[in-house]
């Protein structure tokens, strides 16, 4: 029997278990990335391990989703996971240097290996060929220990691609309908891998903007072969080395099939509120907007910004509302400076920003009051854009330029521009000087890991008690996102690495008074909905319910990387019916049938059973019996 391209990967990174679909293994890992609002947190539990240097083959940190230091704590942050890099033997890729995604697939990314990133959107590397995987910043810092990564077998799903995008239809058109099929719960358990005819039609950037917004239907990654595509994008990057040819065998069997037919695609967008609200162009054309933002590590190549220009040569941008651009990476930016792309949006109007995540996260550029904002970014829950009130429409660039131009939602294959032509094919005057190697081990014992006071250490974890007896705190509905437990932008983002700080911010848009309610209570247990946590990597949004008294969770069903964050923290995910538990009933649960993965709770409020099930790996458990992931890896080492 046949290969994917998935089990060929799996199959030579095995460090523990088989490669049997729903078995759980340990993973080798290759390379692996932390960014600066995961980064402090991931950083300060490498060192708790205390190893003298990083053992993968590539460890990068670097700094994108602050690097304006609105606040100077983020400086603070900075500087700490600088010192930290030279100490530990990582690249550290400075503020201003790109969005680590961006600048990984540019720089790092190699087909055949594997990288784990405490970013959810690390998969965007996954376009070289590569298994590229998101998780907290906990499972990195075991990795970039030398650790395996644990995680169960996936299935694999295939994605037959059809045909060849038409004019004004883009590689952000295909992920979206791979969403509209899939809805952002059903990757869940999936590794997505492209194959068929239209593979060979899309280029590496295009090939990064579906692997990076395939985490919104919440699959562990997605995969392109490394084909001629590949060996050519590395050879731009001057990185021919790196390539190797890695395809699916003929006869590979897959665990399930979608089709998307490219020669028919219409350009779509995802109305506000989740990725998965998807609408074809014709429906919505002529909804009025006030904000249009390019870039982001979706959309954020050098290809993005060059077909902008194309669109905006001539124009200009509607003067009724706001316009604003970040490349993904410094290489971009310099791309779109000698092509004389960056003169063409500064003239049509467009105020260009750094390359580095800004408005995809809140920072900057913040919609207003009911404000329609239309984004090549790839999240648009409510709060995303850094306030409750604005209503984010996710979409191509050829989208969000017709729109920009047009001041209202708009179709752009109504629109002439000239095709792309890569002048930069041959190759590309490679500048890497924002990215600091690492520091030669005899100098490295001498760096000195600079800390600020905001950097706080985590409390110790404790084991748990025999059983939980406590209050329901907040009961929230479907889809929770880790932006609803703990909202991003300028109100948190610089207090990443200050738990007892961020913690106040718990569920902030969704109940103010949540976070008072927990810290006065010395336990207490929060009721979810079906997916709950989905969306980021942030370790915060499990942290801090532990630093606030949380013990467990019961909700229907969780997201991959949320459920192994709380594990980490010493939270039980406990999956039952949460119907008929409410706000305030009074639970009890022992905890002797863990290891059976199923355990009877009760409802003292209500006098009624609560049957849960848990399912944990031999690991998973014993992190919870120790309290936490440190605690376990401390246990461990003694
Ligand atoms: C995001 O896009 O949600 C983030 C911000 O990049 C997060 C990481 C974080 O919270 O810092 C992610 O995707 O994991
Ligand atoms: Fe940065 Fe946005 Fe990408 Fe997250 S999704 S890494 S915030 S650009």
């Amino acid at each position: 029997m046949g290969l994917t391209v998935t089990e060929k990967i799996l199959s030579t990174h095995i460090g523990e278990g088989k490669l049997e679909k729903g078995s759980v293994i340990g993973l080798k890992i290759d390379q692996c990335l932390t960014q600066d609002s995961t980064g402090t947190m991931a950083w300060l539990q490498f060192e708790s391990l205390g190893l003298p240097k990083v053992k993968c083959e590539v460890a990068v940190s670097y700094v994108d989703h602050t690097s304006l230091s609105f606040k100077g704590e983020s400086s603070d942050d900075h500087l700490f996971l600088r010192t930290v890099a030279q100490k530990f033997g990582a690249f550290y890729s400075k503020a201003g240097n790109g969005v680590c995604h961006q600048v990984h697939y540019e720089r790092f990314a190699a087909p055949g290996k594997t990288l784990l990133g405490s970013d959810s959107h690390t998969p965007t590397s996954s376009a070289l060929g590569m298994i590229a995987i998101g998780a907290g910043g906990a499972d990195v810092a075991v990795s970039m220990g030398g650790g395996y990564f644990y995680t169960r077998v996936p299935k694999v799903m295939k994605v037959n691609l059809l045909g060849k995008l038409q004019h004004g239809v883009a590689a952000k058109d295909v992920v979206l309908e791979v969403l509209r099929q899939l809805t952002v719960k059903g990757g869940v358990g999936y590794i997505i891998e492209y194959t068929g005819p239209g593979v060979d039609t899309l280029s590496i950037p295009e090939r990064a903007t579906i692997t990076n917004m395939g985490a919104e239907t919440g699959a562990t990654t997605s995969v392109f072969p490394s084909d001629h595509v590949t060996l050519e994008f590395l050879r731009q990057q001057s990185r021919e080395r790196d390539w190797i040819s890695l395809e699916a065998d003929a006869d590979a069997v897959y665990d399930k099939e979608i089709t998307v037919d490219m020669d028919n695609l219409e350009p779509l967008v995802a109305m506000p509120g989740s990725p998965d609200n998807i609408k074809p162009i014709s429906e919505v054309e002529g909804t009025p907007i006030h904000q249009v933002y390019l870039g982001s590590c979706t959309n954020g190549s050098y290809r993005d910004m060059a077909i902008a220009g194309l669109m905006l040569e001539g124009r200009r941008v509607n003067k009724e509302i706001e316009v604003a651009c970040s490349p993904g990476s410094r290489q971009v930016e310099q791309q779109l400076l000698e092509d004389g792309t960056f003169e063409t949006m500064v003239r049509s109007g467009v105020r260009m920003l750094e390359p580095g995540c800004h408005a995809c996260i809140g920072m900057g550029f913040v919609p207003g009051y009911q404000h329609y904002s239309v984004r090549t970014v790839n999240r648009n829950w409510l709060g995303r854009g850094g306030s409750k009130d604005g209503k984010l429409i996710l979409a191509s660039v050829e989208v969000a330029v017709a729109s920009a131009i047009a001041g209202k939602l708009a179709d752009p294959r109504k629109l002439e521009y000239p095709e792309f032509q890569d002048v930069f094919e041959e190759g590309f005057d490679i500048d890497d000087s924002m990215i600091l190697p690492p520091v030669a081990e005899a100098d490295a014992s001498k760096v000195e890991v600079k800390r600020a006071p905001n950097i706080k250490a985590i409390r110790p974890q404790t084991p748990p008690p025999a059983s939980f007896e406590a209050e329901v705190l907040l009961k929230v509905g479907d889809g929770i996102s880790t932006d609803d437990i703990l909202p991003a932008g300028s109100l948190t983002q610089h207090l990443r690495s200050n738990l007892p700080e961020i913690a106040k911010y718990t569920y902030y848009y969704i109940d103010r008074e949540f976070a008072k309610r927990a810290e006065a209570a010395s336990s207490g247990f929060i009721i979810g909905g079906d997916n709950y946590g989905q969306g980021s990597s942030r370790e915060h949004a499990a942290l801090a319910p532990w630093q606030l008294n949380i013990k467990a969770v019961f909700a229907k069903s969780y997201a991959r990387i949320h459920k192994a964050n709380l594990i980490n923290a010493g939270i039980f995910p406990f999956e039952t019916d949460t119907d008929a538990i409410d706000m305030g009933d009074k639970i009890h649960i022992d905890l002797a049938g863990l290891p059976t993965g199923k355990l009877v709770g009760k409802n003292l409020t209500k006098g009624t059973d609560i049957p849960v099930t848990i399912e944990l790996g031999q690991r998973d458990l014993d992190i919870l019996m120790c309290g936490g992931i440190l605690a376990y890896t401390r246990a461990k080492a003694s």
